[in-house]
């Protein structure tokens, strides 16, 4: 998977190089390629942004410079990713499916925005990582690119990509490690007796009951047994 981010702040993307992230790129996994939108100017002062047609405060980024950008990395099987409030919202189905892309761009605006008409003609997917307005696109980049990554074959191993949050459509059951008794609790006694049945079922339960608990909302898409709905009424009640 590669990543081309278009940005005027490469620095602020320094945090991914880091742990996983970083491991994944040096293993060519993935391959995160940053480009100043600044290197684009035509300006003897590299100036990117101009007023705002019709008046108004700010500045913004002018078409023609992030066009250039775009041209000097875009390919056939080029994706291109607006991050800006306007966008769809990020889930975990979005990330699965774009894990699937050969070539994202991510474009990044910052202070005031970028002309429309730029914005037009070449972006394919406006994408929000929440209702909150930043400084700028770079920090929902970074989060795309991380849970986007971690669906790249090779960068997490199968087993912690399935037994997370969502991947069931349920929240993460409890999890326990050393020492067995801590500040007067113990670990759960099911999951020291080695019986992995009952374990595995204990696990879905303690899923469903925190499901409930934390974001009762996500239990209306999925699918539960008989014996489940069960347990789920009694929690209700
Ligand atoms: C982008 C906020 C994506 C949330 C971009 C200012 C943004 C954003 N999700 N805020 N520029």
């Amino acid at each position: 998977m590669k990543f081309d981010v278009l940005t005027l702040f490469p620095e602020m993307f320094e945090p991914i190089k880091q742990s996983v992230i970083g491991r994944a790129t040096k293993q060519s996994l993935i391959d995160i390629n940053l480009i100043n939108i600044r290197d684009f100017s035509k300006d003897k002062h590299k100036k990117v942004d101009d007023t705002v047609y019709g008046g108004g405060a700010g500045m913004l980024i002018r078409p023609d410079v992030v066009y250039d950008a775009y041209k000097s990395i875009k390919t056939s099987k080029s994706k291109v990713i607006y991050l800006t409030p306007q966008g769809k919202r990020l889930c975990q189905e979005k990330v699965e499916k774009l894990a699937k892309e050969e070539h994202l761009i991510l474009l990044c605006g910052h202070y005031e925005g970028i002309d429309e008409r730029v914005l037009e003609k070449i972006v394919d997917e406006e994408i929000s990582i929440g209702d909150y307005v930043l400084t700028g696109g770079e920090i929902p980049a970074m989060v795309l690119i991380d849970a986007v990554s971690r669906y790249v074959d090779g960068v997490l191993t199968e087993s912690s990509v399935e037994e997370e949050s969502f991947s069931n459509g349920l929240l993460e059951y409890p999890q326990y490690t050393r020492p067995e008794e801590f500040e007067g609790m113990k670990v759960p006694e099911v999951l020291q007796s080695g019986h992995h049945e009952n374990i595995k079922k204990w696990r879905r339960k303690e899923s469903i009951k925190t499901t409930y608990i934390k974001r009762p909302e996500l239990l209306e898409k999925v699918n539960l047994t008989d014996e489940e709905k069960r347990y789920l009424k009694e929690l209700k009640n």
